[in-house]
């Protein structure tokens, strides 16, 4: 299999983030993707490339110019604005009670974007634990050619190709950043489907969050259907979507499906969830899936609650190359980094139609050590 991975990065180089106020080390860190890169590589079966250049309109196909504008200037308006800070993280977001009583129109005639870095970063961010640093714009632009570049794989041809994304996409909106993603690599590539072949597309989103940004993308749209198995919104991020009866709007009424999933849920449930979501992706006409492929539902992982391992990866990865359809798979969350190598191993050689085997004697432990 293809693989399309970036260097660029590293400049999106995180070690906090915050988390109910407090500062804790950050999950979303730049070695997450060298161990993936790291294991495909020392597998021999991967062949690796760069991404090419595709420039801005295939991310304003999907995204709000102003999102896109914010993002770029961010990290010099923190800057020019003499903010002390390592990472800008917002101050106040505008809560939709505090417009309570105005029209929508007053909203938006009144509602502007702030000036101050911190106002802005609410007016454009969904919470504070996705902080932005001086290289986060270029490893933003970085993903989504990473994304488009496996896209451009796979209508040139290719069975499979696999984005090595980060920072990751799907809880990216149209006009909101959040959740470690500032664009949603998935919707992009979905979208640059859409627009080249005129066929539907189906995405199966497997992170263990809700993809929020994604569903909004697609929420009336009919030619792109939204698949998601993740942990129910009662107890995890994104809190406010992600529920079995947010099922689209208008064209898109139906069009999309979420598999919310109990806490300690197991490799079996998680099969069966698949084989739901499979059937629904089935439903359409279309020769390409996209997959936002996350390994925070892996039973180790520290902001997860499920307890699938690594052998379940290779399954799902090939009940989802059975569909018989090709697949753009993106990498999104994931954040127990021992076994992020294999994890990421397990699937894409299931994809592949590979067996695989477990590397011998290495463990991982809570502390990450190597066993035996
Ligand atoms: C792409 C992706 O996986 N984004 C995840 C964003 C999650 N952000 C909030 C993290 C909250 C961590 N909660 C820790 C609970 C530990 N018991
Ligand atoms: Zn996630």
């Amino acid at each position: 299999m293809q693989v399309v991975y970036s260097p660029t990065h590293l400049a999106h180089d995180i070690t906090v983030e915050t988390f109910m106020g407090l500062p804790v080390p950050a999950n979303e860190v730049a070695e997450r993707a060298e161990k993936i890169r790291a294991a495909l590589e020392a597998d021999g079966g991967f062949r690796f490339q760069g991404p090419t250049d595709h420039g801005e309109p295939p991310i304003t196909a999907v995204h709000d110019p102003g999102l896109v504008r914010f993002l770029e200037v961010a990290w010099s308006e923190v800057r020019r604005q003499g903010l002390d800070r390592s990472f800008l993280s917002a101050d106040t977001y505008p809560n939709r009670q505090m417009f309570e009583g105005m029209s929508p129109d007053a909203v938006t005639r009144l509602a502007r974007e702030p000036k101050h870095a911190a106002g802005r970063a609410g007016y454009w961010g969904l919470d504070s634990a996705a902080p932005l640093v001086a290289g986060t714009y270029v490893a933003a632009r970085a993903a989504v050619d990473v994304a488009l570049t496996a896209v451009d794989l796979v209508l040139g041809g290719a069975t499979a190709a696999y984005g090595l994304c980060r920072p990751p996409g799907h809880h990216a909106a149209r006009s909101m950043y959040g959740g470690y993603c500032f664009f949603n690599n998935a919707a992009i590539a979905a979208e640059a489907i859409v627009r080249a072949t005129g066929e539907g597309v189906a995405i199966l989103d497997v992170d263990y969050h809700h993809g929020n940004g994604t569903q909004q993308i697609f929420w009336r749209r009919g030619d792109v259907r939204y698949v998601s198995i993740h942990a129910h919104p009662d107890r995890a991020y994104p809190y406010f979507l992600g529920r079995a009866d947010e099922v689209g709007e208008g064209d898109g009424a139906g069009e999309n499906l979420n598999l919310p999933l109990r806490a300690g849920a197991t490799n079996e449930d998680y099969l069966a969830a698949v084989d739901r979501a499979m059937e629904a992706i089935l439903e359409v006409p279309g020769a390409v899936i996209v997959v936002s492929l996350g390994f925070d539902t892996y039973g180790l992982d520290p902001i997860g609650d499920f307890a699938l391992t690594t052998a379940v990866y290779h399954e799902v990865g090939q009940r989802a190359a059975a569909a018989g359809r090709r697949l753009v798979i993106l990498q999104e969350g994931g954040y127990h980094r021992p076994s992020l190598g294999e994890n990421a191993r397990a699937w894409l050689r299931g994809a592949d139609g590979r067996a695989f085997d477990p590397l011998p004697a290495v463990g991982f432990g809570e502390s990450g050590a190597v066993a035996g």
